[in-house]
């Protein structure tokens, strides 16, 4: 078999909403039709997708009666069943309804807030009996454009509020669930309140239930912010709160793309799945490797599993070019770098003869000044085996 088809191993997902995108925009109808849920379900099996992903409207139309919903989620389980899927994550749309429209969690309105709560509720009750382990919170309407309709301060206090609300509500259940903040700097708003996983990390450290509360990192939200992903990514791994990834590609100072994975960004696409994929040596990401991302608009529906296909392919092709960058002895002799055990327990442990010994030890930061790193060696090795150049 092709080494890079992907396969349930590989723990590759995909939402209801990503593969069901009918190719709407701000300038155009939509130019698909729309998918079952449970078409959906077979196309990505055939694909080698491992999980599907969903909001609660993506299953059950908002409105539906409780029946209706029954059927709906009765059907989607078969469906389920018959082509071995399960369902990792699950989230809440709390940003297409009007009624969200100066936010849901941070509306100044507490109806809305009360509201949300409810339809949150009800989700992860949906999410949970679909098997998620994975709750996914992406504030998609939490922000604004006139600044003066509120103050942040309170944002945050009503963000923290709802989130401690429902992790209560979680363990309260006893649900086996972990929630995944997801931050995005604008779009729909003008202005989203915690636009990076940065903010979202500090906020996680706030909040009352913090242990059971992680992110969820996308590649065009932070690209949209300017940021490295992969050093944001990395954050969240060492502060154990990786939960969950968006995993997609973007073109730098434009709108939330949501392209294929690694189509516009080979370079940080292969750093990012060396550092998810530990092939440096550091610790690896077992998650879900979730694509939240769709089809060009111009694409029919052979274009979106085309799309589906390019994204895993693409994630395993450069998980064989890191693993064979890292095992090639001429990077392994570059990172080497300087073997210093006794220095670097000192300055890694206070001490009053550390701080002693650091102070009198002569550093002839002049001589060190003039060690060349090899960097430029190093990246166009790296460029070597993007290129093919170099462990084909
Ligand atoms: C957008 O990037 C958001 C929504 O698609 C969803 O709520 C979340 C889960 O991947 N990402
Ligand atoms: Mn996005
Ligand atoms: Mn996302």
């Amino acid at each position: 078999m092709d080494p890079f088809t992907p396969v349930p191993a590989d723990r590759f997902t995909f939402g209801l909403w990503t593969v069901g995108n009918v190719g709407r925009d701000p300038f155009g109808e939509p130019v698909r039709a729309a998918l079952a849920p449970t078409y959906i379900v077979q196309k990505l099996a055939e694909c080698g997708a491992w999980g599907v992903n969903l909001h609660d409207d993506d299953l059950v139309p908002y409105g539906s009666s409780a029946a209706k919903r029954d059927a709906l989620v009765a059907d989607f389980k078969a469906a389920l069943e018959d082509h071995g899927l399960v369902v990792p994550m699950a989230t809440t749309n709390l940003f297409t309804h009007p009624v969200f429209k100066d936010g849901a969690f941070t509306s100044n309105d507490p109806r809305v807030r009360g509201f949300a709560l409810q339809k949150t509720m009800n989700a992860i009750d949906l999410g949970v009996e679909l098997g998620a382990s994975t709750y996914v919170f992406w504030g998609g309407r939490e922000g604004a454009e006139a600044e003066a309709c509120r103050d942040p301060r309170d944002a945050v206090k009503r963000m923290r509020a709802a989130i401690d609300f429902l992790a209560a509500y979680v363990q309260d259940q006893g649900y086996d669930l972990r929630f995944a903040l997801e931050a995005k700097p604008n779009e729909p708003r003008g202005d989203n309140y915690f636009p990076t996983t940065g903010h979202m990390l500090h906020f996680i450290s706030t909040l009352e239930h913090e242990a059971m509360v992680g992110v969820n990192p996308e590649v065009a939200h932070e690209n949209m912010a300017g940021l490295s992903f992969v050093h944001g990514v990395a954050q969240a791994m060492e502060a154990g709160k990786l939960f969950h990834i968006d995993l997609n590609a973007q073109k730098i100072g434009r709108y939330d793309q949501d392209l294929r994975f690694g189509s516009e960004d080979v370079k940080q696409a292969f750093f990012l799945v060396r550092l998810l994929e530990g092939t440096a040596g550091g610790p690896r990401y077992e998650g879900p490797r979730h694509f939240d991302a769709h089809a060009y608009r111009t694409e029919d529906e052979d274009g979106v599993w085309e799309f589906a296909r390019g994204c895993m392919r693409t994630y395993k092709l450069l998980a064989a070019r890191a693993r064979a960058f890292d095992a090639d002895p001429d990077v392994r002799a570059l990172l080497a770098g300087v073997a210093d055990d006794d220095l670097e327990h000192r300055i890694a442990h206070y001490s009053k003869d550390n701080a002693t010994a650091l102070r009198e030890r002569d550093f002839a930061p002049d001589t060190l000044a003039r060690r060349g790193l090899g960097y430029e060696r190093l990246d166009q090795l790296a460029l070597e085996y993007l290129l093919g150049a170099r462990g084909a």
